[in-house]
């Protein structure tokens, strides 16, 4: 693989080049030669990746990721860039956008290559950061997914892939315990929207939840398109379940809850990461309440620098976190301590770094197992209370 500085190189050297212009001077007699300055270090900006939906149903959800990644690449530049040697590196962030679309994942992923970036953030769903992995391992691109929860990412066999989060053999575990054990379910019906992510969590909720002794009384499905789930909620109303459990995004669950509320449905909804956000709170209206849910890392109420973030968050780009831009942020800083452990910024060297990472970061202390996984990864839980998401437990 080619170094990607040498992608960057006309700004790179334009930055070199100016600075050694600036310390250009004409042979002065030696009585009259002010002290010789130490010369200026060179500055070289390198590209770091992200990609996620940026349009669609759930582009508030990609944009927060992004937000998260270009926080942190704004402190390390503020902060002065990477130090290595005599040369400062600065980040820039290449922001792609898949459109949640498997098809485009790969597109995008493609796109991160070709700009000479030396490793990405992303992607945000399981579904599009599956197929684009391969198009970076093949570059030997390091990829670190902030928020892809489907436990097949980081079993393909590619030493370029990592996750912040936890999986969802833990996530769908955790929440069938939590239908037991927390909310006394007897019984749970169960919808999901046909992605890789939706399906995989929704297959393993089913599993555990039998082995626990609930009883799956429906298993229905849709799309991660869809409005109108009345057709398949007037089957499970029949079902009576104590529980319905929906793998899939916040932009469905929205009005599936609303539709639930009006068709009498009496029964707790419960989700994973996909839905466990604001952004929910405000689709699903007066349905709201009816939620439980978790996402696949420590809660950032929990984290001891969790409401410094959120304010600087929100003073810089007028919103709220959503669920994952704490990882994203993370992410960043992971890959800069590659680059600073490695002593080099090519992706070859990054990925080679990776597996040796013991970063104490925003969300906790961030080390990866044999495949990719973030160790001892935390599973929160969450119910909306009063319109806002509260904050329930945590499960390692
Ligand atoms: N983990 C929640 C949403 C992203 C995904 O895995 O598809």
């Amino acid at each position: 693989m080619r170094n990607s500085m040498f992608k960057v190189a006309p700004l790179a050297i334009a930055a070199v080049v100016a600075l050694a212009a600036c310390g250009k001077k004409e042979e002065a007699p030696a009585a009259k030669a002010a002290p010789a300055k130490a010369a200026e270090p060179a500055v070289v900006v390198i590209k770091i990746g992200h990609v996620a939906p940026l349009t669609g149903g759930i582009a508030h959800l990609g944009k927060d990721n992004e937000n998260g990644a270009r926080m942190a690449i704004e402190e390390i530049n503020a902060a002065g860039g990477l130090k290595i040697g005599d040369t400062t590196y600065k980040f820039d962030l290449v922001p792609e956008d898949d459109k949640a679309d498997p098809k485009e994942g790969t597109i995008a992923a493609q796109k991160i290559v070709d700009s000479g970036a030396v490793a990405v953030v992303g992607h945000l769903n399981s579904g599009t950061s599956i197929p684009a992995s391969k198009i970076y391992a093949d570059a030997n691109v390091a990829q670190i997914s902030p928020s892809a929860t489907n436990p097949k990412l980081t079993e393909q066999g590619f030493k370029t892939t990592f996750r912040v989060v936890a999986n969802d053999n833990q996530q769908g575990g955790v929440l069938a315990n939590y239908a037991a054990d927390q909310l006394k379910a007897k019984t749970i019906a169960i919808i999901d929207d046909r992605t890789a992510y939706g399906q995989g969590l929704a297959d393993v909720v089913e599993r555990v939840a039998k082995e626990k002794g609930v009883k799956v009384v429906a298993r229905e499905f849709t799309n991660d398109k869809a409005t109108d789930f009345n057709a398949i909620l007037t089957k499970v109303r029949g079902s009576k379940p104590d529980v319905v459990m929906y793998g899939g995004m916040d932009a469905t669950a929205g009005p599936m809850a609303k539709q639930m509320k009006q068709l009498g449905i009496k029964s707790t909804l419960l989700a994973g990461d996909g839905v466990c956000s604001p952004e929910f709170i405000k689709l699903a209206g007066d349905a709201a309440g009816i939620l439980h849910c978790s996402m696949a890392g420590e809660a950032v109420e929990k984290m001891p620098k969790g409401a410094d973030f959120v304010a600087n968050f929100k003073k810089r780009f007028n919103a709220d976190v959503q669920v994952y831009s704490p990882y994203s942020y993370d992410a960043v800083y992971v890959i800069a301590d590659a680059i600073k452990r490695a002593g080099k910024t090519d992706r070859a060297s990054i990925t080679a770094a990776m597996p040796a990472t013991n970063y104490p970061g925003l969300t906790g202390q961030i080390a990866f197992d044999e495949k990719g996984d973030i160790k001892g990864g935390a599973i929160s839980m969450f119910k909306v209370v009063d319109g806002k998401m509260q904050y329930v437990s945590t499960v390692r």
